[in-house]
């Protein structure tokens, strides 16, 4: 086996790469990264000094790959299966990239503000970056909604890397601002992208970690 992920089952980064490896069951070692553990992190920041998960380690082609939608690329490059992650045709794969950007950029990261806010110290808050995050939340629910009212998946019939960015994205955007009554084709896919086996997995492993989500 020649692939390791670096990784914490917690990580909504770390869940969309987790989904595209079990899609195709693509066989891969688990390292899992404790940050808040001194050793944990020092070691990881050995393989990757920015510090930041998930990173996939091919020792076969001694390749040290980091961030989430090149992992999931060079996954589809190197070790493809059933489901094809990146379509083959050039304007397809466009458009995956661009969803792919869209659900990183626009959910993830303004969900992950709310979080990660709930973790500063008292009185260290940022107000105003936590209302933009939320609008713009908001902003790209309303956007997902009206898309999503004639697809099953986010590039239409099948399966992509662009679902895999949805996933954890959309499953902690809905944790921290509800959008079941507001944006119901937006939920609807949510319920779709938990009951896909390779997201059902992912969500079944970060389950004993729930509890370290700040309320
Ligand atoms: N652009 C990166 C983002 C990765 C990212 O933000 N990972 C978070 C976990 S979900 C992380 O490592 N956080 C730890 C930190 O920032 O110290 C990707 O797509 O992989």
């Amino acid at each position: 086996m020649s692939l390791t992920l670096y990784f914490h089952p917690l990580s909504s980064f770390c869940q969309k790469v987790l989904v595209a490896l079990y899609e195709n069951e693509t066989p891969f070692e688990r390292s899992i990264v404790d940050l808040a553990d001194a050793d944990s992190s020092a070691r990881f920041k050995k393989v990757w000094p920015i510090g930041k998960f998930p990173v996939l380690r091919d020792d076969a082609k001694d390749q040290t790959v980091p961030e989430s939608s090149i992992i999931i690329e060079y996954l589809a490059q190197h070790y493809p299966g059933r489901t094809q992650l990146v379509p083959a045709d050039p304007e397809l794969a466009r458009q995956t990239r661009m969803r792919d950007r869209f659900y990183d950029l626009y959910v993830n990261v303004p969900m992950q503000k709310v979080v990660t806010d709930r973790l500063r110290p008292s009185g260290l808050n940022d107000f105003h970056g936590l209302e933009e995050a939320k609008a713009l939340l908001q902003t790209a629910c309303g956007m997902i909604d009206q898309k999503m009212a004639t697809k099953t998946w986010a590039m239409g019939d099948a399966f992509s890397m662009a679902d895999c960015a949805a996933a954890p994205s959309l499953f902690y955007a809905n944790m921290v601002m509800p959008f079941g009554d507001t944006c119901k084709n937006a939920a609807a896919y949510l319920a779709r992208l938990m009951q896909r086996p390779s997201f059902a997995r992912a969500l079944e492993e970060a389950q004993p970690y729930f509890r370290f989500i700040p309320k």
